[in-house]
């Protein structure tokens, strides 16, 4: 029985419709990452930061999950073996699409954080600066993200979770931001058979031993038929 953990990136949205970060026109070409995915960037000027997650909120509520999303939760569903998707994304895609065990790694867009108790409650579709914490009352709730310089979620968990993988699969992810894409060295020490899926190497490219080139919409859907299909 195969332990599975899977990592996502943004490519495993783009076939739903949303932006990646680093394609030509991308979330990166769109907008500088310091002033918008940074804690300085929000110090500095909250309400572009808090617009430019109300937006990617507003978009991901209109899209829908694609194949691939579906393919692996029909894997986590019929697979004897765990399998757990950690994904970089702030999209509720994985979880639309069927997925129960995802763990977001860099904060949700469908969540809100304070920044005085750390409290999280359910985000409005439009947050503004200053809202105020339900819990606590100071108005110094924040969109519940992991920017540059501050630390991923749940990194105790998914590298207990990488140091247990029979297979780690990295699906539509740059392998330019860390940790995530170190994950995959890790799941090497374990043993573990890694396979990459893209539309071309990522950064990291070269740590896999497999890669399956193309959209993953096709090759996470053949890949999940063929792991069900040996049981
Ligand atoms: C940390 C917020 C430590 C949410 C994001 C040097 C200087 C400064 C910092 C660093 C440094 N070196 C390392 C660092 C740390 C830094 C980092 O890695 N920087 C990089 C840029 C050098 N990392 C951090 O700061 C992290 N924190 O290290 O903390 C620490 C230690 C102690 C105490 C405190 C802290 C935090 C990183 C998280 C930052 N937040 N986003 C949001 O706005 O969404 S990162 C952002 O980029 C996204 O969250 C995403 O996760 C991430 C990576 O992007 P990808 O998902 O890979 O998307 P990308 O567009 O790049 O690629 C898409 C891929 O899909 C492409 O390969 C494409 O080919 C493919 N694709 C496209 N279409 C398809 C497809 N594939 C298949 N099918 C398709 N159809």
């Amino acid at each position: 029985m195969s332990n599975i953990v899977i990592l996502t990136g943004a490519g495993i949205s783009a076939e739903s419709g949303l932006d990646t970060f680093r394609a030509e026109d991308g979330l990166w070409a769109q907008h500088r990452v310091e002033d918008v995915a940074t804690p300085e960037g929000f110090a500095r000027d909250p309400g572009l930061v808090v617009n430019f997650y109300n937006a990617r909120r507003q978009q991901a509520s209109e899209v829908e999950p694609n194949a691939a999303h579906k393919a692996l939760a029909q894997l986590e569903a019929e697979h004897e073996g765990s399998v757990v998707v950690i994904t970089q994304n702030v999209d509720d895609l994985h979880e639309r699409g069927g997925s129960r065990k995802v763990m977001h790694m860099h904060g949700a867009l469908k969540s809100a954080l304070c920044a005085a108790c750390e409290h999280r409650w359910p985000a409005p579709m439009v947050m503004a600066p200053g809202d105020a914490c339900p819990s606590c009352g100071s108005p110094q709730a924040r969109p519940d993200i992991v920017w540059f310089g501050e630390m991923p979620y749940e990194m105790d968990l998914i590298f207990e979770l990488l140091g247990e993988a029979d297979i780690f699969a990295a699906i539509g992810t740059s392998g330019n931001v860390y940790p995530a894409a170190g994950f995959v060295a890790e799941a090497r020490r374990a043993g573990a058979h890694t396979i990459e899926f893209n539309l071309e190497r990522s950064s990291v490219g070269n740590m896999f031993e497999e890669h399956r080139t193309g959209p993953a919409s096709q090759t996470v859907a053949a890949w999940v038929d063929e792991v069900l299909s040996r049981g």
